[in-house]
Parts: structure tokens; C-alpha cells; sequence
């Protein structure tokens, strides 16, 4: 159930499922060491994402915001009303929330990793809106996933906003594009965020501001970590680093040790030089025709692109 879901998620809980620890060790032991992004978000990760949301330097909520403000109207035309609505990642439910009575959705069935806060989050949205049935998973859709039978098979609505598909190299997002358009049923489309190429000092200034909050956002994880796979991080060893690959298309966060480090966890260690890095996200920047490209990969065609003046943001609709 989900508030089992959420249990198991939550920061006082000990221990990471068997899959969970076995990913973490994995990842961990690497010759290129990493870690999933998608340990970022634990109850603090997920408040500390809402803070980089405010933030100056962090564009991509805000600007995304503006597109939905500017042309609210002619995507709500676009995608049609009633049907249910899945928010992928939904986080604290806000840019769904702010989409609801453009886009009327019966059922609102949000999806996040962070069981605990997403739980919150939609009980307080719940009395706002009672008239619409919402159902919170506390899950990992990284890996593929089922909706429960309740929700509608006709006129779903995939709502992946932020450029959060940006987490998944190329590949990997082809597979979950494909997951999302088997799932679709009649009727369906996909209404998602991406982040577009511009100047690089904007990206680096984006994920390195100067408050410090993305690098606790970063540093935070290895908190999670200690948590889920009893490992003995010490935050004070390790560094943010975030920088943009043009090559790759992509912001590339790391956490870099600054003195050598051994670093032990249930059922392994790993010796860290000073200086070696352990990499824990890519956030890939595209081009309007690099992503028509995945779509068409994934079974799926662009309706119509909403952008900003300064064209640093997208939003999309997209049919099968
Ligand atoms: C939630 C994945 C869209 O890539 O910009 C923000 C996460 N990382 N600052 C992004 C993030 C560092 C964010 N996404």
C-alpha cells in the first residue's frame, strides 16, 4: 500500500530494500563510481529540490511556470480536458496543482520515489480539490511500471514536467517514452517539460548557485545513502561539482572526495583517492529537433511546442 510505500521511504527507516543495496553497491564499486540520481530525493532531498526551485540562478521551474501562464489556454485546447491525469515525479503536486482547472482531470494520480513527502503533499491538495480522485503511489517509475486497475484506461494524460526526463541518457529515456506510450490507452498523450541547449554559463551558474543549496541538494544524498546501505559517508570529505558537458548535452553533477577516503557499506568498501569523484546525476539539455528524434524512437509524435521569448524551456504535447 502506499503507506507502507511511504514507510519504507521515510528518514528514520533503516535499511534500503535487497534491490535497493545492491544497485547502491554496484554503482558504488564501479571503476567510474555512481549513484543514481534518483536517491537524491529523500524527505530533505525533496524540500532542498523545492528551495533550488526558488532560487535565481535555477531557471527551468520558473521559466516552465511563465509557458504554462502565457499558454495555458491553448494547451489546455490542445490536450482536452476530464480523463486522468499521472504526474510523473510529481513531487510537491504544485505544477499539476496550478494545471487542474485548466486541464479538469477526474482522477489525479501522482507518482514519486519521495512516498513520504509526495503523501503530504497530496493530502493538503486533497482538500482543495475534493471533487477530483487522487491516488498517490509512492514508487520508483524508473524502472518500469502498472497502473493500478482503477485508473481510467481512456484519456490518459502523462504529465512529466521540469525536464526531469533530462535524469536518462538517450537510451534509457526511449525505454521509459515506450513504457508511457504502452500505457497510454485511448486517447492519450503526453504533456511533458525539457530543457533546451543555451549559453553554458547559464547552465553552470543554474547548478552551482551561490547560496550553496544544489550543493547540499548533492551533498544530501550521500546522507540517503548512509541510511539506505549503512554506509560511513563523512559530508565533510566530499565536494559539489556540476558542470556542462557541450559534447554530451548534459549538466554532469559529481561529489568529489577531498582527501583519500574508505569508504565502507553492508556488504562492501572502496577505496576513494583525493580528488576522485563519484558521479551522482546527468541532466541532458535538448534541442527541439534531438527530442523529436526520441519521441519518434518511442512511438510518439509532437502535437505542438509551447516555449518562452528567450527560448531556454519547452513544453510539449505529444501523441502516439
Ligand atoms: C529535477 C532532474 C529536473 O536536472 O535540473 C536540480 C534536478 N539537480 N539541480 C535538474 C536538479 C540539480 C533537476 N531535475
Amino acid at each position: 500500500s502506499t503507506a507502507e510505500l511511504a514507510r519504507c521511504n521515510e528518514a528514520g527507516a533503516a535499511q534500503g530494500s535487497p534491490a535497493v543495496l545492491a544497485e547502491i553497491s554496484t554503482g558504488l564499486l564501479a571503476r567510474r563510481s555512481h549513484i543514481s540520481p534518483k536517491y537524491l530525493y529523500d524527505t530533505l532531498g525533496s524540500r532542498l529540490f523545492e528551495a533550488i526551485c526558488e532560487l535565481d540562478e535555477y531557471y527551468p521551474t520558473r521559466t516552465e511556470a511563465s509557458i504554462f501562464t502565457s499558454h495555458g489556454e491553448a494547451i489546455a485546447a490542445c490536450v482536452g480536458q476530464g480523463g486522468s491525469l499521472i504526474d510523473l515525479g510529481a513531487g510537491n503536486c504544485a505544477k499539476a496543482a496550478s494545471l487542474f482547472p485548466l486541464l479538469r482531470p477526474q482522477q489525479y494520480v501522482p507518482l514519486d520515489i519521495s512516498a513520504e513527502f509526495l503523501a503530504t503533499a497530496v493530502a493538503g491538495l486533497q482538500q482543495r480539490f475534493p471533487a477530483i480522485a487522487m491516488t498517490p503511489l509512492g514508487v520508483d517509475f524508473s524502472a518500469g511500471f502498472q497502473l493500478p486497475e482503477h485508473v481510467s484506461k481512456s484519456r490518459r494524460v502523462f504529465f512529466y514536467p521540469g525536464s526531469s526526463i533530462g535524469n536518462f541518457s538517450p537510451p534509457q529515456a526511449v525505454g521509459l517514452l515506450r513504457n508511457l506510450r504502452d500505457n497510454l490507452g485511448a486517447d492519450g498523450g503526453l504533456l511533458i517539460g525539457i530543457d533546451l541547449v543555451k549559453q553554458s554559463s547559464v547552465l553552470d551558474a543554474a547548478y552551482n548557485d551561490e547560496l550553496g543549496v544544489t550543493a547540499a541538494f548533492n551533498l544530501n544524498l550521500l546522507r540517503h545513502v548512509n541510511r539506505l546501505a549503512g554506509a560511513n559517508f563523512d559530508l565533510r570529505q566530499w565536494q559539489h561539482c556540476a558542470y556542462f558537458d557541450e559534447a554530451a548535452s548534459r549538466i554532469e553533477m559529481h561529489l568529489q572526495a577531498q582527501c583519500d577516503v574508505t569508504l565502507r557499506w553492508q556488504g562492501g568498501a572502496r577505496q576513494f583517492a583525493r580528488g576522485e569523484r563519484i558521479h551522482t546525476e546527468d541532466s541532458y539539455k535538448y534541442t527541439r529537433g534531438g527530442f523529436n528524434q526520441l519521441l519518434a524512437s518511442a512511438g510518439f509524435e509532437a502535437v505542438q511546442y509551447w516555449t518562452d521569448p528567450a527560448n531556454w524551456f519547452a513544453v510539449l504535447y505529444a501523441r502516439a
